[in-house]
């Protein structure tokens, strides 16, 4: 049959299409798609096209995963997922652009897809806790798991934005929520809302669990004009990084202030300069030793088993999953970055930096190659720093070697 065909053909495309470089797309390049004269049929070609190259060039990646986690059933069904909207998508390779039947078909097609993938995160998740129940964990195997859902998360980011660029432009029957946004795009998007909506929010979970939450103070700066700061930006990506940065705060905040009756507030200050526009959460909650701050953002490390029933169970304030470093991809993006600067003994700083310009907001893909391939090559080797010694050494003993 047709169907058999196109399975035993699947090794073939992605072969084809992961020799092809993905394209970034410019925030200017994303409004053009949505602006009057957005052209469904250009959007529809490119995406037939740039759709495949992205899910192959990562799928690439996927199969160079040890085999002991790639084998895990839940690894085996993420690889399943992206086999399965591979051909889906190739399906419409030899489709006429021009019949609006199949631009609406293809509308479908996309959204059939992104569906299938919403548990792509928690059941990667489920795969690294079966391979840490099977194998111990090794320096090494963290930085490649590390180096791997980076880019794997980071690649499935930029392919959501895509699908729900087209979908939300061009499905005709959907009213727009949002008049003034271009698809999930705020060209006038007022970072002080955003912020107050994500605080409002964590604030909310907070005094649910904790039956308290700190104050928020916001100051904004913005250097040419005494307005509040505004950019293009995806509001809900902004949004999630501020919500996961309050809980962290909130939480930090609570727990070391245990025994007092007044709390710290949390001083957000948004500033926008030439280049960049930048966040920065203080919280006075007793910081972080530097020595964990890496850990934070560690897949492996922060990958605990869902509590079982009956068992204690955790607020669901922060502190765990993948929120940190899933949040650290959204800021990098659109070329941005967020970094924690914490004192341990009395709070810690953490800064989101974005493009305030949208000609320098432009998509960061992973691309499979030659350099790519030598980073899932590393082994273990020897340390070519010294290994500290716990006992000070006894210098009477102390013989001089040449
Ligand atoms: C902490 C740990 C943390 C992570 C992220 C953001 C804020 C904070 N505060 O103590």
């Amino acid at each position: 049959s047709s169907l058999k065909w196109k399975i035993l053909n699947v090794p073939k495309h992605i072969e084809h299409f992961s020799k092809f470089s993905p394209s970034p797309l410019s925030m200017k390049q994303f409004l053009d798609f949505g602006s009057i004269n957005a052209c469904e049929k250009t959007s529809f070609v490119f995406l037939r096209q740039e759709l495949p190259v992205r899910l192959s060039n990562i799928m690439k990646e996927i199969n160079l995963l040890p085999d002991r986690l790639l084998t895990t059933p839940s690894v085996q069904m993420v690889q399943s997922w992206y086999i399965q909207s591979l051909m889906e998508i190739l399906d419409f390779l030899d489709k006429n652009p021009d019949d609006y039947k199949v631009l609406g078909e293809f509308v479908d097609a996309l959204v059939t897809i992104r569906n299938r993938h919403n548990d792509v995160v928690p059941t990667m998740a489920q795969g690294i806790i079966e391979y840490k129940e099977a194998f111990a964990q090794d320096l090494v195997t963290n930085q490649n798991i590390q180096y791997f859902l980076d880019r794997f998360y980071l690649s499935r980011i930029s392919i959501r934005m895509l699908i729900n660029q087209h979908t939300l432009i061009f499905d005709g029957s959907a009213n727009p929520v949002h008049p003034n946004t271009i698809g999930s795009i705020d060209p006038h998007c007022q970072v002080g809302d955003v912020v107050q909506d994500a605080f409002h929010s964590a604030k909310m979970l907070c005094d649910q669990y904790y039956l308290r939450s700190p104050d928020l103070i916001l100051q904004e700066m913005n250097k040419k004009k005494n307005l509040p700061v505004s950019m293009v930006y995806v509001p809900s990506h902004l949004y999630h990084m501020l919500f996961e940065l309050f809980k962290n705060a909130m939480r930090a905040t609570i727990e070391t202030h245990e025994n007092s009756n007044n709390l710290p507030p949390i001083q957000v200050m948004v500033s926008l300069g030439g280049e960049d526009m930048s966040i920065k959460v203080s919280d006075k909650g007793g910081g972080v030793p530097f020595r964990r701050i890496e850990n934070l953002f560690s897949y492996m490390y922060s990958t605990a088993p869902a509590p079982q029933i009956g068992e204690y169970t955790r607020p669901p304030l922060a502190g765990f999953g993948y929120g940190l470093p899933i949040s650290r991809l959204y800021a990098k993006y659109f070329q941005g970055d967020l970094q924690l600067y914490s004192m341990e003994g009395h709070g810690t700083d953490a800064v989101i930096y974005l493009k305030a310009l949208s000609t320098d907001s432009i998509e960061r893909l992973p691309v499979y190659n030659t350099t790519a391939l030598k980073n899932y090559k590393v082994s273990q080797e020897a340390d070519d720093w010294c290994i500290p010694s716990k006992e000070p050494l006894d210098l009477r003993n102390y013989k001089v070697a040449k």
